[in-house]
């Protein structure tokens, strides 16, 4: 029943993954200036996948005169609805390579089939239908006015949804008339370079999107190359912010969606059971490399024992390991580097004095992983209350009151998302209200639509992605 689901022939089945991968400039495969690549890993098993072009600034030059070449010749001559049939091809094509595409994301990333496969791809070719059907419509946004595109955009993005987020980057700055420049996170390139050959089937115009791998020397010079007049980054805070101070003295247009930790607030009149499954999703899904995740379990003090006893028992059955297997809950960590990451900050929660719960269950000798976690007994000034840890590995805070709970959610650095659990629908609009998250999930958690608009609060970024306020962000307002 479901609109984005569709079963494309078998054949198409196996990922295809070739030994290497070059950089996608003006249209055609191209070799990286520098001659160098990297390797591209398997986070279950640790081994090498493909080799990856490692472009550098001469390579990014190269990629945006193409796209400037493409948006003066080609992109901003078309009629509106014939960038729409473009999307729509996109969209399409993503869906008859569905299983491809949510195998390679697997193995790239390491994240269970079962999500690429009914999430990540669906998702991504729901952004290209929803986008495709602005296209002749950009003069509703803003009534009155002149809409335009900018021109180049420069798009870096990171490993946790490969190629949802190139999906979300490109269908609204193609939407908007823009040409893009586009660099995916390094540990995940090889759905992005895949979706490159997409774009070739698809026929767009050459030079209209620009795919460069590299690393973060590439994504700077995407971010302040001077074609570059609008740029939207996703990833850490930290890099986030060095990218907005190296444009500062410049005119740029500049979108920033970065780390989260997400409150996840169970009052004691909610249904228990619905919102421990609810929890459970908020944390887990994608091993917690999600910026919107609900890290922070906010649970009030009468309900708290309850939860934390039904949480443990649901721990114990979720499926820990290979991300290829159709019955894995929670996969591989994405990369030792983030392993690492992971294991720190859970180590801190336990030496500042929180308890910590992990299921038994055997974890794969190869590859990396970790266990689902409970840290118990956290508080406001423990590292696990305030940092991002990007894993699956949940901190349980508890509060008394409505508002004790709203102080405790919006005591953070972050404002990205929350989620409310009760059976009250006052509370619900109260919280709502209150919360500085830029969404707010009420009885639910990790629900996404390309037509709602996607952002942050505070050090969570800022712009919108999704929906009007979305597209609004990749055009020109006169
Ligand atoms: O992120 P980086 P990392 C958080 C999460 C994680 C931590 C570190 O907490 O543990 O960040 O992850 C490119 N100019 N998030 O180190 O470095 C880089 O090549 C331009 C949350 O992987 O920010 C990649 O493509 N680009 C986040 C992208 O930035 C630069 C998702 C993200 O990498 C650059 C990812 C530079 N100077 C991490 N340096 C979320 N909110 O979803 C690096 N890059």
């Amino acid at each position: 029943g479901n609109l984005w689901e569709y079963d494309p022939a078998p054949e198409t089945a196996s990922p295809k993954l070739q030994e290497s991968y070059d950089l996608f400039i003006g249209g055609k495969s191209v070799k990286p200036r520098s001659k160098q690549y990297f390797d591209s890993i398997n986070p279950a098993t640790g081994l090498k996948l493909a080799s990856i072009a490692q472009a550098d600034a001469r390579d990014v030059d190269e990629a945006c005169e193409a796209a400037q070449g493409a948006y003066d010749k080609t992109w901003s001559k078309l009629a509106a609805a014939e960038r729409g049939k473009y999307l729509y091809r996109i969209a399409r094509l993503l869906q008859d390579r569905s299983r491809e595409f949510a195998v390679a994301e697997t193995m790239d990333g390491g994240k269970p089939i079962k999500e690429s496969r009914d999430f990540d791809v669906p998702m991504a070719a729901a952004h290209f239908f929803y986008h495709a059907g602005w296209t002749d419509k950009l003069e509703y946004l803003a009534p009155g006015r002149k809409v335009t595109p900018h021109g180049v955009v420069g798009q870096v993005i990171p490993w946790n949804f490969p190629l949802l987020m190139l999906a979300w980057k490109i269908a609204p700055a193609l939407a908007a008339g823009n040409c893009v420049v586009i660099k995916p996170a390094e540990t995940t390139s090889i759905t992005a370079m895949k979706f490159a050959t997409l774009l070739q089937e698809a026929e767009l115009p050459p030079g209209v999107v620009n795919i460069v791998s590299g690393f973060g020397d590439a994504g700077s010079a995407i971010m302040t190359h001077k074609l570059t007049k609008k740029v939207a980054f996703t990833g850490s805070t930290e890099v986030g912010k060095g990218i907005m101070k190296s444009l500062a003295a410049t005119d740029k247009k500049m979108t920033m969606e970065l780390g989260g930790k997400g409150a996840n607030i169970v009052l004691d009149d909610a249904p228990l059971d619905q919102a421990v499954e609810g929890i459970v999703n908020g944390i887990f899904f994608n091993q917690g490399h999600v910026c919107c995740a609900g890290s922070r379990l906010l649970v009030q003090e009468g309900v708290a024992e309850v939860v934390v006893e039904k949480l443990k028992r649901r721990l114990a059955t979720l499926r820990v390991g290979d991300p290829m297997d159709k019955n894995t809950d929670v996969g591989a960590i994405n990369s030792s580097e983030q392993l690492e990451r992971i294991k720190a900050l859970v180590e801190s929660g336990v030496e500042e004095g929180a308890g910590m719960y992990q299921p038994e269950c055997a974890l794969p000798e190869q590859g990396f992983y970790f266990k689902p976690t409970l840290l118990t007994g956290v508080t406001q000034s423990h590292r696990v209350a305030n940092e991002e840890i990007f894993g699956p590995v949940l901190s349980v805070l508890t509060f008394r009151t409505v508002d004790e709970a709203v102080e405790k959610a919006n005591n953070s650095s972050y404002g990205l998302s929350a989620g409310v659990w009760t059976d009250k629908g006052s509370k619900i609009l109260k919280l709502a209200s209150e919360l500085k998250a830029g969404v707010v999930w009420a009885n639910t958690y990790n629900k996404f639509d390309p037509g709602s608009p996607f952002g942050g609060y505070k050090e969570s970024g800022f712009g919108r992605e999704g929906g009007k306020q979305g597209l609004l962000d990749y055009l020109v307002v006169g």
